[in-house]
Parts: structure tokens; C-alpha cells; sequence
């Protein structure tokens, strides 16, 4: 038993759950943040650290690992986890969505994604056997299908292409991952806007009995109106045995918005790029420290917050160190800001288990203020 991969839910609260994903390398508690550490590292964070703000899981990216160091290096070197001293759980992205938003000269057509690397140029091709090779190599416990993710808006005949283009890479992805004990493979539903085309992609994958099933193509430049609308949409053909990801998102609204509607786990890149651009995330919203106001003021960032970067440190200084570039402001910003999710994901957890969501989210809702985030 316990090299396999399961999840339970232990509380619900209307739509929402909380629970439990195991694998041989650890428990994934959900609803889930997980931060992202693309080139193998949590930029700014030790892993250490990032494990001890509660995170159960970090996600790595295909596309930059496949191009540096290189996945075959990576493996020789006794996986990803050992090399950079993570040993919990790792999800890693599949790679198309960053080939898309990363590389120059992109083309896809059936076989796969053919791009030239942003590091030196070369071309590589990623078709959907190639990624889970990768993956493979790399370690990853739980793995994504190569999809194809369109921006939005996007014609109604694109939105159509690309979906069911991901559900045939869905299909070979599935075939080369075949069925390894205590590691997962995840579908990812796409279909734009277009409720049809979600509910028909949602279904297609269930039949392909993943272990999961992530939503992507969201938070890719509509409104967050939309994003919840097509959450709703699909959770409801979503086995409410499997665990439910949202791609790449997203502000502390968007996952109190989420999480009341029955998603369990969320990456984005968004309280460590933010925090190294000199912007918190707190209890009272966001707080740009490159603004003159803070320059004077002995106030931390928050002083009921448990993480010393938050509660030790004052706003002068966090104002100093990000005017002058210094590396500590980003690491002081970058740790802020993790805890603040992870708290965040903490009380929602808690919240569904004493079946006050609805309060907890509102009051969340109200510290950020109409539009904050
Ligand atoms: N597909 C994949 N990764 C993603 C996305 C997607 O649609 C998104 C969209 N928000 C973020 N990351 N494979």
C-alpha cells in the first residue's frame, strides 16, 4: 500500500473539499498551493524553508528542465528530487504551455511542439511520448499530459483545434505512462470559453481514467467572471474521487473563488515574482515597497503573521533593500509571500472541516478589498 497513489476527501463544505493525496514520498494536503520552482529552485527560497511554510509539493517546468540542465543529466544524477534536495512530492508542468509563452519559432502540428530553445537557440521537438519521457527521467510523482492551451480570446474554430488536439496527446500520453505505482499522470481539460467544448474534453479525459484532472487553459487574459463560469461548468464531470487542479492560478481572490467551487490544488508564479519586484502579499492586500510612503515607516508587514519576514523586518527597511536592488529584499518578499499562501490554503483547509467557508472566504475577501488583488 504504500507505494500507491491515492486520495480521500475527508471534509466538505457545499462544493468545496478538503483532503488528502498520499504517495510513497508524502501527503499533499488539499486544497493546495504549490509554489513554483521551474529551474529546479524556488527562485529566492531554500527548500528547506519552502517545506516549512507548509508546502506539501512543488511544481517544476518540462521545458526548462529539458533545456537546462537536461533531463537525461538530471536522471544520471539520481532524479530531481535529490538534485535539488527536495525529497516530498514534485509536479511537473508537461511543457507545451511554456514552449508557447517561452520559445521563438514555435510550430505545432500532430506529431508535437518543435522549438527553438530560449537559452541557445537550438531546436528540440516535444511531442506528448517525449514529455513523459521527461518526466519520467526527472522523477516527477504526479505528471501532466502535453496539452495545447490558446490565449483568450480565441476563435471558436481555434479553441476547437487545440482541445481536441489535447485530447489526442491525452490518449498517448496516457499509453506511455501506462500505470506506475505511487506515481500519477493528469488530463487537463481545455476548451476556451466554450461550454460545450470543456464539458466535451472533461469527458473524453474521465473516460481515459486519469488520476487526476487539471483545468487549463484559464487565467489566460479573460475575466475572472469567465474563469469561475467554466469552473463551474466542468467540476460537476469531474470524479469527485480524483483530485481537481487549476492551471496557473492565481490571485488570493481567485483561489478562495476556486476552492469554493471544488478545486483541490493551484500553482502560480505569482508571490514569488512578485515578491521579487518588491511587492508583498498580506492580510491588508498587496503593498507595493517601492513606494516612497514606506521609506520612514517602522511598521513590519504584518506583525501577526508567523513568518519573520513578515512580522521582523520593517516596511523602511523592505523599502530600502528593494530601492537598492539588494538580493536579501527579494528573499524577505519572496518568503512573505509563500507564507502568506500557505496560511491562505491552511485556513481554507480549516475552514471546510469546521464548515465556515463562507465566512472565512468573505473575510479573506474583505482584507483585499473589492479588486485588490
Ligand atoms: N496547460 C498547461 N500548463 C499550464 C496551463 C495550461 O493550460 C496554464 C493555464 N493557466 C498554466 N499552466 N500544461
Amino acid at each position: 500500500m504504500s507505494e500507491s497513489f491515492t486520495f480521500s476527501v475527508t471534509g466538505t463544505d457545499g462544493t468545496a473539499r478538503t483532503g488528502e493525496i498520499r504517495m510513497p514520498r508524502g501527503v499533499i494536503r488539499t486544497p493546495a498551493f504549490m509554489p513554483v520552482g521551474t529551474a529546479a529552485t524556488v527562485k529566492a527560497m531554500y527548500p528547506e524553508q519552502v517545506k516549512a511554510l507548509g508546502a506539501d509539493v512543488v511544481l517544476g517546468n518540462t521545458y526548462h528542465l529539458m533545456l537546462r540542465p537536461g533531463a537525461e543529466r538530471v536522471a544520471a544524477l539520481g532524479g530531481l528530487h535529490k538534485f535539488m534536495n527536495w525529497p516530498y512530492p514534485i509536479l511537473t508542468d508537461s511543457g507545451g504551455f511554456q514552449v508557447m509563452s517561452l520559445s521563438k519559432l514555435r510550430k505545432i502540428d500532430e506529431s508535437g511542439v518543435t522549438f527553438q530553445s530560449h537559452v541557445d537557440g537550438a531546436t528540440h521537438v516535444l511531442t506528448p511520448e517525449r514529455s513523459i519521457e521527461i518526466q519520467g527521467l526527472l522523477g516527477a510523482d504526479i505528471q501532466m499530459q502535453l496539452d495545447e492551451c490558446v490565449k483568450l480570446p480565441a476563435s471558436p474554430q481555434d479553441t476547437e483545434r487545440a482541445m481536441r488536439l489535447s485530447l489526442r496527446w491525452a490518449e498517448r500520453c496516457r499509453r506511455a505512462f501506462g500505470e506506475q505505482p505511487g506515481k500519477a499522470l493528469f488530463g487537463i481539460v481545455q476548451g476556451g470559453e466554450d461550454r460545450a467544448l470543456r464539458i466535451e474534453s472533461a469527458r473524453a479525459l474521465v473516460d481515459m481514467d486519469f488520476k487526476g484532472y487539471a483545468i487549463g487553459g484559464l487565467a489566460v487574459g479573460e475575466p475572472q467572471a469567465t474563469m469561475l463560469a467554466m469552473i463551474e461548468t466542468v467540476v460537476p464531470y469531474l470524479p469527485t474521487t480524483k483530485p481537481r487542479y487549476l492551471m496557473g492560478v492565481g490571485t488570493p481572490d481567485d483561489l478562495v473563488a476556486a476552492v469554493t467551487r471544488g478545486i483541490d490544488m493551484f500553482d502560480c508564479v505569482m508571490p514569488t515574482r512578485a515578491g521579487r519586484h518588491g511587492l508583498a502579499y498580506t492580510r491588508f492586500g498587496k503593498i507595493n515597497l517601492k513606494n516612497a510612503r514606506h521609506a520612514d515607516d517602522p511598521a513590519p508587514l504584518d506583525p501577526t503573521s508567523s513568518c519573520p519576514a513578515a512580522n521582523s523586518y520593517s516596511r523602511a527597511y523592505l523599502h530600502h533593500l528593494v530601492k537598492s536592488g539588494e538580493i536579501l529584499g527579494m528573499m524577505l518578499l519572496t518568503w512573505a509571500n509563500l507564507a502568506y499562501y500557505q496560511d491562505l490554503m491552511a485556513s481554507l483547509r480549516k475552514a471546510i472541516v469546521d464548515n465556515t467557508l463562507a465566512d472565512v472566504s468573505a473575510a479573506i475577501r474583505a482584507d483585499w478589498g473589492a479588486g485588490a488583488a
